[in-house]
């Protein structure tokens, strides 16, 4: 018989290499349970009618689903139990989440990230990433730059993969057993080899990016393999796997000016910080319009927006070149 090393394993070894406390573990021994808890839900959903509309409209103007409103429940109800937690930032809630006073950690999170794939029950994310509350000092800022975070992670659901990168530790990607333990640390790097790379952006955007985003795709292109699965999480683990770059850019040149998004359109610290973490943990690198690390971005409010450019290395770097010409 073959055993592997779980979760919770890894994280021990992990804590105690670094002499680290126990915290964290408890928060994440919480993450882990909210990201199971939605899983089985969204695997019964179809069967149970959960997946349709409730009929409201949350602070970004989509219509929620009723998966959405499962997710956060779930979410906040383990970072409540942890007692870790002093506030959350969520996609769903307009507003800071309180959570307990006497927590350490501030966690910023999108349950339920890429809905457009939610009727069909096909792969959507759940992002998280996690700053340390200042024990030591006066200052308690949730608005963190993802430089400050000490962990982000994603889990594709329903597929059971979890990819979670740790500060100055590397990314590391877990697969879940027959027992619904996620087991078997897998230490990713993104591939150095072009052959195998690919892009990934929504294409039917195309002719609304700069002039300058529609002219590096035009000269790259055929190089590259396409592929788009309308979810973050499930588009950015594929980049992480095979290498290339998936993109979000700004949309600037909508015929309809009203829909124009200058400012990109995912969330900076729930999404655009979260896979630039991992994937600056994994030897690549995430710009946003201005060709700025996403990682040092200072935000302002809780639910900005950011244009992405993440993945290798080679990739990010030459469209950087592009946007700041
Ligand atoms: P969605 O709007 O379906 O929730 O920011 C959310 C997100 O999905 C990402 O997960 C995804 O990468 C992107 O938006 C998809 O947007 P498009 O439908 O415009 O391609």
């Amino acid at each position: 018989m073959q055993f592997e090393e779980t979760v919770m394993g890894f994280f021990l070894n992990h804590q105690e290499k670094h002499h680290r406390t126990y915290h964290f573990l408890i928060l994440m021994d919480a993450l882990i349970s909210a990201a199971k808890h939605i899983e089985h839900y969204y695997l019964t959903g179809t069967l149970k009618g959960n997946i349709g509309l409730t009929g409201n409209v949350n602070v970004h103007g989509d219509d929620v689903l009723q998966m959405d409103q499962i997710a956060q429940e779930i979410t906040v109800h383990y970072l409540r139990s942890s007692g870790r937690v002093i506030h959350a930032i969520s996609e769903e809630s307009d507003e800071i989440v309180p959570i307990n006073e006497d927590g350490r950690y501030f966690v910023y999170f999108d349950p339920l990230d890429g809905s457009s794939n939610v009727p069909h029950g096909l792969p959507v994310g759940f992002m998280f990433g996690i700053a340390k509350r200042n024990l030591d000092g006066h200052e308690d800022y949730h608005l963190r730059a993802g430089r400050d975070y000490i962990a982000a992670g994603m889990f594709v659901i329903p597929t059971g993969t979890f990819t979670l990168a740790l500060k100055d530790a590397g990314t590391w990607r877990f697969h879940i057993d027959e027992t619904m333990e996620f087991v078997r640390p897998t230490r990713m790097m993104l591939p150095e080899n072009p052959k195998g790379w690919e892009l990934s952006f929504n294409s039917a955007n195309r002719p609304t990016y700069s002039k300058a985003v529609q002219s590096w795709i035009a000269r790259n292109e055929t190089k590259y393999a396409f592929r788009y699965i309308g979810a973050l999480a499930a588009d950015f683990h594929r980049t992480l796997s095979t290498g290339g770059m998936f993109m979000y850019p700004a949309i600037v040149n909508h015929p309809d000016p009203k829909k124009n998004r200058p400012q990109g359109k995912l969330r900076l610290m729930y999404e655009a910080a979260v896979v630039s973490f991992i994937c600056h943990e994994a030897g690549g690198n995430g710009v946003d319009e201005t060709g700025s690390p996403v990682l040092d971005v200072q935000p302002r409010d809780l639910h900005q927006r950011s244009a992405l450019y993440v993945g290798s290395k080679p990739l990010v770097d030459d469209i950087t070149r592009s946007l700041k010409s």
